[in-house]
């Protein structure tokens, strides 16, 4: 089966579904979604595991589109991924996304030849377009570190990202391996229905107190009524959240102001200490520490049990506050107040195997449990790009071009790639912000990119060297600038062995980041792109 089209859009999440909606909506191209899923939703609809919740808030965790947001209430500030699966739904009958969509159905390959991609799937189906935009986001291949005996599990067994829409963990005895936000939000579930729950804590998790808020009615319309004014506040700031973040370097402080205004951010919530503390927060190793330090005593106080205590919430830091992304918690800490609740240090223990009843660390202590949630993450971004079978125009793999790192131009586009546009992906603010904010940017500059493409009638754009070479050597500064090293996480690939390890996310901000688009697409087309 072969089919023709303007542009095929992998994903349909967020990215995918702005940009069907720009493409197809407001240039009127022929544009279809492929997705490997049953249904829209993208991440929210992958992402089922136990407590799976938003930490950016409502309404400003959706689309700016008005039809949209006009006719929907979100029930709280935080919600739940069953409430984003319905809000998907809402997105999908307000802007008929379904229609122009290609459900389950994996991309296996993609060739740009003299003026179009060819796209194929894993059931057989091909499709030729002039734009090819893989919107996969960041969290789509998972990671499953290479444990020995993981097949021989006799219980349930899942990574969070293939988790089954119902697992009863009463009066089980349950292991959950890795405290990122996944982690975290699991635990807080399981540990108040299982017998008996044992938490894999390689690394503590810095996080941060949610404060969740339900939205009756008279809240809902007071939202409403401002949520367009809330989306333009949005886009003026670093990360896309409608907070504002602080103009003050750490030395503006004196050590009594600065411990007042960091509790304060603490009581606060959400991640205004991480966002607002100081402009240098993650630039000034000692303005970092100072940090630290008061989210460990904040944190340390909610712990009852000493040992537990120093595992969780250690004096010393285990990384820079804020280098690795801190998750947002409601009761994170105090369900280990339960004697039920145990956390293993895997730092000092690590996983040697799994056996048929259980998980066995070095120490050569045996964890017997009925059922395992593998929070170890994703290997974010390039694991999914590199492994979809895009090739250039000589047939070389993008896997095989970035095997010693990334290089794009703005996280946007690829030298040897013509009109294909990378959304929500590597070298870009991506993880720094509130994703849809962002996302409506990046759909915003792809389609007047095709627009001018169309008006000035180019057939192929790619970067030229130069400019990638030109915005690599910007990532490459602030990374010198920046802590972020300093932590092994999936912003640097330091989580998957073997990646290159470097900042794989722009660290300059929306509105920064927004000029040097403009700047492309504006007054410096000529030396930024190569047309044909
Ligand atoms: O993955 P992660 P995630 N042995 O990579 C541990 C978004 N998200 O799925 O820190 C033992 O953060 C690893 O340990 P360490 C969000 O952007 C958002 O939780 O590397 N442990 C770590 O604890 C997030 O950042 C939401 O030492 C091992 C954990 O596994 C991103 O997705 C919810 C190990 C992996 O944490 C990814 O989050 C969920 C090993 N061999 C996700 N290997 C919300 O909106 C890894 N680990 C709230």
């Amino acid at each position: 089966m072969e089919m023709e089209l303007d542009a095929v859009i992998v994903g349909a999440g967020f990215s995918g579904i702005y940009l069907l909606h720009r493409l197809r909506d407001q240039l009127n191209l022929n544009v279809k979604i492929i997705d490997a899923g049953s249904d829209v939703g993208g991440t929210w609809h992958w992402n089922k595991y136990p407590g799976a919740r938003v930490d950016c808030p409502a309404p400003v965790y959706s689309f700016n589109i008005e039809e949209v947001w006009k006719t929907w209430n979100w029930s709280e500030v935080y919600p739940a991924q069953q409430e984003l699966q319905a809000y998907f739904q809402h997105v999908d009958r307000t802007l008929s996304v379904s229609k122009d969509c290609i459900f389950n159905s994996r991309v296996v390959s993609a060739q740009f030849d003299a003026s179009k991609w060819t796209i194929k799937t894993d059931n057989g189906q091909t499709v030729l377009a002039k734009y090819f935009i893989p919107a996969v986001g960041f969290a789509s291949q998972q990671y499953v570190p290479s444990w020995k005996g993981i097949d021989s599990f006799r219980g349930t067994i899942h990574h969070s990202c293939q988790w089954p829409e119902e697992v009863d963990v009463r009066g089980k005895r349950v292991a959950i391996i890795g405290t990122g936000s996944t982690g975290v939000q699991i635990v807080q579930e399981w540990a108040k229905e299982a017998s008996e729950t044992f938490v894999f804590q390689r690394t503590p998790n810095l996080c941060l107190p949610m404060h969740q808020k339900k939205l009756d009615p008279i809240t809902q319309d007071k939202m409403r009524a401002e949520t367009a004014e809330l989306f333009s506040r949005c886009w003026e700031t670093a990360g896309g959240l409608p907070y504002e973040g602080s103009s003050k370097l750490f030395a503006d402080y004196s050590p009594e102001e600065c411990d007042k205004a960091l509790n304060q951010l603490y009581d606060e919530g959400g991640f205004r200490l991480w966002a607002g503390a100081y402009m240098d927060l993650l630039l000034n190793p000692e303005g970092n520490r100072v940090a630290y330090d008061v989210w460990a005593k904040r944190t340390r106080e909610r712990i009852n049990d000493p040992m537990k205590r120093d595992l969780l919430a250690p004096l010393n830091p285990p990384h820079p506050f804020g280098a690795k992304r801190p998750s947002l918690e409601q009761d994170y800490f105090e369900q280990f107040n339960s004697p039920n609740v145990h956390v293993i240090d895997t730092n000092a223990h690590p996983i040697v195997e799994v056996t048929s009843c259980g998980i066995v660390t070095a120490d050569g202590n045996i964890h017997e449990v009925d059922v395992i949630a593998i929070a170890t993450g994703f290997d974010a971004s390039t694991g999914s790009l590199g492994s979809m079978g895009i090739c250039d125009i000589d047939g070389v793999d993008l896997g095989k071009h970035w095997r010693k790192g990334v290089s794009t131009f703005l996280g946007l586009m690829v030298p040897g790639f013509p009109n294909m546009f990378l959304p929500y992906s590597v070298q870009a603010p991506t993880p720094f912000t509130n994703g849809p904010v962002f996302i409506e940017f990046q759909a915003n500059f792809i389609r007047d990119m095709i627009k001018k493409m169309q008006s000035d009638g180019i057939q192929a754009v790619e970067p030229h060297s130069a400019a990638v070479q030109d915005w690599q050597a910007q990532m490459e500064t602030i990374s010198k600038m920046t802590l972020f090293s300093k932590a092994k996480s999936w912003y640097t690939g330091a989580n998957i062995p073997g990646k290159p390890v470097e900042l794989l996310y722009y660290y300059g901000g929306i509105p920064r980041y927004r000029d040097a688009c403009g700047d492309a697409i504006g007054r410096k087309f000529q030396e930024s792109f190569s047309c044909h």
